[in-house]
């Protein structure tokens, strides 16, 4: 466990050159793991004023390597946090907020207790389970969480 808070504090301490104020880099993008707690809209709307003039979105998981690097951080902290994909749309498919694509086509973390679980719960976040183990959830849209930002690094 102290092993892998390490890499994770490792992989946060380094390369913020490229990115702006409060965002780490990881390859390609830039990543703001918040501090305060919003609504999945909220959070979404918050990433794209709160850092003005840059212009951040919900986080968007591309591959299995940036998945690595996000289910590292929220166990190096032990936090939640929303991420951008939700099935407002069409209730039980998955999607990502700009891009449109479907959520965990070729990969997907949908791996424990059945989620995505359906009901009242359309969004989507990187959840914790009681072992500190990460993995894809879906949440009530309007609970107030974590969330983490993407821009792509400059
Ligand atoms: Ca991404
Ligand atoms: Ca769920």
């Amino acid at each position: 466990m102290i092993f892998i808070l390490m890499i994770g504090l490792l992989v946060v301490s380094k390369a913020r050159g490229n990115c702006p104020d409060g965002f780490v880099q990881f390859r390609e993008s830039c990543y703001h793991f918040s501090h305060s707690r919003e609504t999945w809209m909220g959070a979404q709307v918050a990433c794209k004023e709160a850092f003005f003039p840059t212009k951040a979105n919900l986080v968007k998981i591309d591959d299995q390597a940036e998945n690595q690097f996000l289910f590292r951080q929220a166990q190096a902290t032990r936090t939640e946090y929303w991420i951008g994909a939700s099935d407002l749309q069409v209730k039980g498919v998955y999607r990502w907020l700009n891009s449109g694509q479907e959520v965990g086509t070729y990969f997907n973390f949908w791996i424990y207790s059945g989620n995505p679980s359906g009901g009242p719960e359309h969004c989507m976040e990187i959840s914790l389970n009681t072992n500190n183990v990460p993995f894809w959830n879906d949440q009530t849209c309007t609970d107030f969480q974590h969330f983490i930002c993407e821009t792509a690094a400059k």
